[in-house]
């Protein structure tokens, strides 16, 4: 008989008695959405846990993305790295803002901060760097860079949340920082996401923006969206933050437990993390190099065969869409190391309720190959 299939993720879901008492509150109140108790609950539980001094919750990572763009007046063109998500560069797009995709660094796999400076045109309003599997960005360089040619910085930091680099948070950086609290994502509200910004102005400016640009019932400022974030949602992102710390906990233990079993595998490599700092262990990507016995699409189909369900993030490159692929930018010889890296990557199950036996199962799936 096979085993019980395991994926690359798995939400992270605490008892369901818990969140009752929130559920009746909710109904007891009648405050569904629009900035409810919960809501502003979760803002300020948040900006403590993640040591921050201004975050505004949103519906989704995405939203958050486009309302981030605006709320910086941003246009003409912004760089960005191919190596992520698609909605990085989608929320590009919808913004009328021309991505222009820079190279990425073999080790961090984020944008490589040598490689910026030759893609700035008199267009360039900005970067959009990603702190890719929750690996921190070199933000010091970039914000160089940044201060030089007078470009604003937002980053991509939905894989990053609860990350620190050797001084905090890292989600302080650049002008703002935008998270995702998917389902799949280590800190979850089933959809969600956070605007995270300096200054209590910014923040204001962006509560306008999610909510169709309104300031009272009278007064519209800006041609806004809808972003908020749910009473629902805020409710289990509460009840989430309880167990967020033993959540990652687990992740680290998976982390190390991969690390040691995949030692003696030739051919398959791992990425280190940063020596300071504090990492949140979002995902374990592999990379399946040449020396490997089977090429990369091989390893995963034989690991779908025995019920693992890898993923390749971050392949194919975003670069490759039909809505990008014909810029200059987008070439491939512009792109070699995100090209090389889309195809060896491998990202490995990771989840807390993933179990011992299953790690062994996919490292034995490994080495049998
Ligand atoms: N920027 C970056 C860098 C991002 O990675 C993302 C999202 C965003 C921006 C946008 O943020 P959001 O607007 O999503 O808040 C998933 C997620 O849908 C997406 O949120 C995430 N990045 C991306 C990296 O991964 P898919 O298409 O791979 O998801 P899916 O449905 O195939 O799920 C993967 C596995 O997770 C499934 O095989 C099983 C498991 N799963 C998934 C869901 C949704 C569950 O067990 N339960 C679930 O409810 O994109």
């Amino acid at each position: 008989m096979s085993d019980k299939p395991v994926f690359v993720t798995q939400p992270y879901l605490p008892p369901l008695d818990e969140f009752l008492p929130y559920l009746e509150d909710i109904w007891a109140t009648k405050v569904l959405t629009n900035g409810g108790a919960m809501h502003q609950q979760l803002e300020q539980a948040l900006c403590e846990h993640l040591g921050v001094e201004h975050l505004a919750l949103f519906n989704n990572g995405t939203i958050a993305l486009l309302t981030a763009l605006q709320s910086l007046r941003i246009t003409g063109e912004v760089i960005t790295t191919p190596y992520s998500f698609v909605a990085t560069a989608h929320s590009l797009l919808w913004n009328g803002i021309k991505p222009v995709f820079v190279d990425i660094d073999p080790v961090t796999c984020n944008l490589d901060p040598d490689k910026i400076e030759a893609a700035i045109t008199p267009q360039t309003t900005a970067i959009m760097p990603v702190h890719c599997y929750g690996n921190p960005c070199d933000t010091e360089a970039i914000q160089k860079i940044a201060d030089i040619y007078n470009l604003k910085v937002i980053y991509d930091a939905a894989h990053a949340f609860g990350v620190e680099d050797g001084n905090g948070s890292i989600l302080r950086h650049g002008d703002l920082s935008v998270l995702s609290f998917h389902a799949t994502k280590v800190f979850n509200t089933f959809e969600g996401g956070a605007i995270v910004c300096p200054d209590a102005k910014t923040k204001e400016r962006i509560n306008h923006l999610k909510n169709f640009g309104f300031v009272d019932e009278v007064t519209v400022v800006a041609p806004g969206i809808n972003g908020k974030m749910s009473e629902f949602n805020a409710a289990l992102g509460l009840l989430q933050l309880k167990y967020i710390d033993a959540a990652i906990s687990r992740r680290k233990t998976i982390d190390a437990m991969y690390r040691t079993a995949l030692r003696d595998i030739k051919g398959i490599s791992v990425f280190e993390r940063p020596a300071h700092g504090k990492a949140n262990y979002a995902y374990f990507p592999i990379l399946v190099e040449p020396g490997f016995p089977a090429d990369r699409d091989s390893v995963y189909e034989a690991l779908k065969a025995q019920g693992i369900f890898s993923r390749r993030y971050f392949y194919p490159l975003i670069s490759t869409f039909p809505m990008y692929r014909g810029m200059h930018s987008a070439n491939p010889k512009n792109l070699p190391i995100a090209t090389d890296i889309a195809s060896k990557i491998l990202c490995l199950p990771m989840y807390p309720a993933l179990a011992d036996a299953d790690i062994h199962r996919v490292v034995n799936c490994l080495g049998n190959l």
